[in-house]
This record gives structure tokens, sequence and C-alpha cells, in this order.
């Protein structure tokens, strides 16, 4: 058992929600006006940048399928503002997850599989189609903000894996590394950080595997090289700075879900209707801007997904 203290996910709305609302208009153009957020951190990052073997890959073609409705966050403010617990339980980590070193990177596809097998980032991503895609992303902690981000579709992940009929679900770690992730030595967390979905949801087109941000390859502190996008649950389900990928034939247990299943469910699609129970889910405060906007059934792309959950509805809790 954990012990009880104050952590980030039991802060009432008012203190979840007052960093965003904190980023004023003032700081946006400070933000803007030559990119003096990012700091020494970000210098080493543009450095690396340089020499990223996949920096040939972007900018990416706009797949134009995938559009927004308000203006894309600036980078500044989207990339000096970040949830990766395993470099510290607020928002300010981008200075340390500078520290992560992205290559080698390997990747490990196993599980309900043809043959399980490990690939190089560098390769796996020779393998697929890079694209720029627009999309929403809506925190569960009542922020949101729009994205460039590029990648390609986890569908393609899955059809390289080859998985056997029996997977059911598709189970994703983050790396573990306290010595580097200072984060991961907070015991009381369940790490290495997991994400799962259902075989039809990472087959589902909208289901995305992001490489890039902003016309580059990722900023570390979004999690290079590899995470995942899911713009219609709440943003605990992007999973950052993959290792692995597992299929499984039973339900995996995500890094929330096991810390405090009633807040933080395996399904978490986004709805309005459904309060967080310390929040109400109502509105977003978007980041870049401080405005509270109503916030959208599954985040606006039901389109792409309400059938997914056709029949589920009385038996699962899908929007917690
Ligand atoms: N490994 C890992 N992935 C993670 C997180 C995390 O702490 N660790 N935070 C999640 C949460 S709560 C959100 S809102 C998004 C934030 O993504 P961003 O920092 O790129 O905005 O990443 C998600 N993926
Ligand atoms: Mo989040």
């Amino acid at each position: 058992m954990f012990v009880k203290r104050q952590r980030g996910w039991e802060l009432p709305e008012h203190a979840a929600t007052s960093e965003a609302a904190f980023l004023n208009r003032r700081q946006l153009l400070a933000a803007a006006g030559g990119g003096l957020l990012l700091g020494a951190g970000g210098l080493r990052a543009k450095a690396e940048e340089a020499v990223d073997p996949t920096a040939d890959l972007y900018p990416a073609k706009r797949n134009e399928l995938y559009t927004i409705e308000r203006p894309v966050t600036p980078e500044a403010i989207n990339s000096t503002y970040n949830n990766f617990y395993e470099f510290g339980s607020h928002k300010r980590i981008y200075q340390r997850a500078q520290a992560l070193n992205i290559r080698p990177w390997e990747v490990r596809i196993d599980g309900e599989v043809e043959n399980p097998f490990t690939i190089e980032f560098d390769d796996l991503i020779r393998k697929v189609s890079v694209e720029e895609r627009l999309y929403r992303h809506r925190c569960v902690e009542a922020w949101s903000m729009t994205v460039p981000w590029s990648g390609f579709p986890l569908k393609d992940l899955v059809a390289l894996a080859k998985p056997l009929s029996k997977a059911k679900y598709l189970r994703m770690e983050t790396f573990h590394n306290p010595d580097v992730a200072t984060g991961q030595k907070q015991s009381w967390y369940p790490w290495p950080y997991v994400e799962g979905v259902t075989i039809e949801e990472a087959t589902n087109d909208l289901a995305f595997l992001v490489t890039g941000a902003y016309g580059k390859p990722l900023h570390k502190q979004f999690g290079a090289p590899l995470r995942l996008a899911l713009p219609w649950k709440y943003g605990f389900k992007s999973i950052k700075s993959i290792v692995r990928f597992s299929f499984t034939e039973e339900r995996p247990v995500s890094f929330w879900e096991q810390i405090q299943k009633n807040e933080y469910g395996f399904w978490a699609n986004v709805n309005p209707e459904v309060s967080h129970p310390r929040w109400s889910q109502a509105r977003e405060t978007v980041l870049e801007s401080g405005e509270k906007i109503p916030t959208q059934l599954f985040n606006g792309y039901g389109e792409y997904v309400a059938h997914l959950y056709d029949g589920l509805e009385d038996k699962e809790p899908l929007y917690m």
C-alpha cells in the first residue's frame, strides 16, 4: 500500500486547471517571441535534432482528413507544459526530460503474435509512412490543446506485429530507468507506465503513433521517440516513450487505473456529461488562452469511434 499524501491526481479542480489559466496572454507573447521558455534543455534538444536520423521525414505531408476548428497551440507553450510523471508530478518537466537517451531505442513486440520480435525505432519508422495530422488533446484535468502531430496509424504497427486471433487487447509500456527519469524513484507509483486498448480501438483510423510534432522529430518532453495519440480519450491514455507492445487475451491494467480505478478507468472516453468524481468535465481550459470552452462527446471524434462502443454502454464505465 502507498502512503496517503497529497498527489497530483488528487488536486481539486481549481488547482488542477490553475496552471493552464496561469498561462496568460502576456506569457503567450513572451513565449512566442524567440522561444525563450526553452532554456538550456531546449538548446541541447535543438543540437540533437540536427543529427536525428529521422530528420529527413519532416515536415511530413499533412493528411487533410484530420482537421481542427481552433488554432494550433503554439509550440513554445505546448512544449513547456507537459504531463510526464517519469520526470516529475508537475508540468514543468521539459528540461529534466532532456536527460532521456532516445538512441538507440528498441521496441519489443510480443504476446499473442505469430513471432515476437524486437526492432530498432529507426528501422520501424522506415517500414511505415509518416504523415501529419492536426489533433485535439483533452487532458482529464480539464485543459486542452491542439497539436500538429506527425506519425503513422497504430493499425500499421498492428499489421507488422501479426497478432493471433486470440489477441483481444494491446498493452503498451513506457521505458523504465529511474537513474534518468527520477520520477521513477517515487516507489508509490506502479512503474513502468502502462496503457491498453482493445484491438478494435488499436486498429481504428484515429489511433495514431506519434513520432514528430510541429514538423520535426518529437521533443523528448512529448514522449520521444514514439508516443500514442488517442484523441477521443482522456490524455493519460496517450502513453509516451513506448518500448513495448504486447498483444494479450486479458485486459491490461493501466498505470492510472492501478492507482485509482474509480477515477481513471480503462476506457476513459471523453464525455462532458460524466463528471470526474472530483470535478466537472463539462468544459475545458484552452492551454494557450485560458479560455473555457465546452467539451465534446468523444472530444468531437464521435463519427470515427462511437460505433466501437455499441452495446457496451450499460456494461462498462466507458467515460471514466
Ligand atoms: N509515460 C507517460 N505517458 C504519459 C503521461 C505520463 O506521465 N507518462 N502523461 C499522460 C497525460 S496525463 C497527458 S495529458 C499526456 C500529455 O502529453 P503532452 O505532455 O505531450 O501534452 O501524456 C500522457 N502520457
Ligand atoms: Mo492528462
